[in-house]
């Protein structure tokens, strides 16, 4: 018999983010079912509809759930490296019902791949079972702050049972779902990553106290991403490498750190080397699809 720890160790070794050794063996899908966002993080901009543009929140359209569910079974077809089916925008995830629409659909057909969602957490108490049922076992969280007076500086609002919160009280209402989320997704067995934007000269103090904080909530990764300077935050500037490793240096001291992640697109595909967006994935299977003609 599986026991859990086997389960997840099973699920971590290939994870293409979760495990550095299974980064470039094996590949995830994005789909981008997610449009709507409850909250409004200040380096956020997602009114680009670009395909040469590559980072978090940018898709080269959205897909329904049905569309979803085609775009898996076509991939899948095409490359049994596939082994994890990612929701990651480009709104977040738990303020979609689409999200929950193709898990179940994608789970039921295919029960053997990894379902992965990427949230900002204000949902994910609420929502957590829903995930649990739709077949979800890989969590990330993206966390910023650990203090409402840190979070007060990078949220600019938060919706949450249709009341418009800013200031102190959104801060305080998105953090303190955010660890009772990441607490409960442990709880249930899920394996859990925390995402922290590095935004130089405002989060940096924090960050070792969210690594600390994770690790003591019973997190399995943390993965610190640097700034891409957008939106409010567009006149800041990205940290160096140097910087970047070195706070992860600090932060592993409390928790294992993710060092491959690609900052991927929302419709991204492939393994993390390859990510290939929509467009060029359609591209190619137009190609080959010509290919066979003529070879026919
Ligand atoms: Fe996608 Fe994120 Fe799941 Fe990976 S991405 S939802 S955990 S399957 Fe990976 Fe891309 Fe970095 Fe995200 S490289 S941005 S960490
Ligand atoms: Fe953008 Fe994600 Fe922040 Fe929403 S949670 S504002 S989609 S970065």
């Amino acid at each position: 018999m599986i026991t859990n720890v086997q389960h997840k160790r099973h699920i971590i070794s290939t994870h293409p983010c979760f495990s550095e050794q299974a980064h470039n063996k094996f590949g995830r899908i994005h789909l981008p079912v997610a449009p709507a966002c409850n909250i409004q993080c200040k380096y956020c901009l997602r009114k680009f509809d670009c395909a040469n543009e590559s980072r978090p929140g940018i898709t080269s359209r959205i897909l329904n759930p049905i569309e979803a569910l085609e775009r898996v079974r076509s991939l899948v077809e095409r490359n049994e490296r596939l082994t994890v089916i990612g929701i990651a925008g480009p709104g977040d995830p738990l303020a979609n019902d689409a999200t929950f629409e193709t898990f179940s659909a994608i789970h039921r057909e295919y029960p053997e791949l990894t379902l992965c969602v990427s949230t900002n957490g204000l949902l994910l108490s609420d929502r957590l079972n829903d995930l649990v049922e739709a077949g979800v076992s890989s969590l990330t969280v993206t966390i910023n702050a650990v203090t409402p007076e840190m979070a007060e500086k990078i949220y600019s609002w938060v919706s949450y049972k249709g009341k418009l919160y800013k200031g102190r009280e959104a801060a305080e209402c998105l953090l303190s779902n955010q660890w009772e989320g990441i607490s409960a997704a442990v709880e249930k067995g899920l394996i859990v990553k925390v995402n922290t934007v590095f935004i130089p000269g405002v989060n940096d103090d924090e960050i070792p106290f969210i690594a600390w904080f994770a690790a003591h909530r019973g997190a399995d990764l943390m993965n610190i991403m640097p700034l891409i300077p957008k939106a409010e935050f567009e006149n800041l500037r990205r940290p160096t490498h140097e910087a970047v490793n070195m706070m992860r240096k600090k932060c592993g001291k409390h928790i294992p750190q993710m060092t491959h992640c690609r900052q991927c697109r929302a419709d991204a595909c492939g393994t993390l080397d390859e990510d290939k967006d929509m467009e060029l994935e359609v591209l190619h299977a137009r190609i080959g699809e010509e290919y066979c003609e003529i070879i026919n």
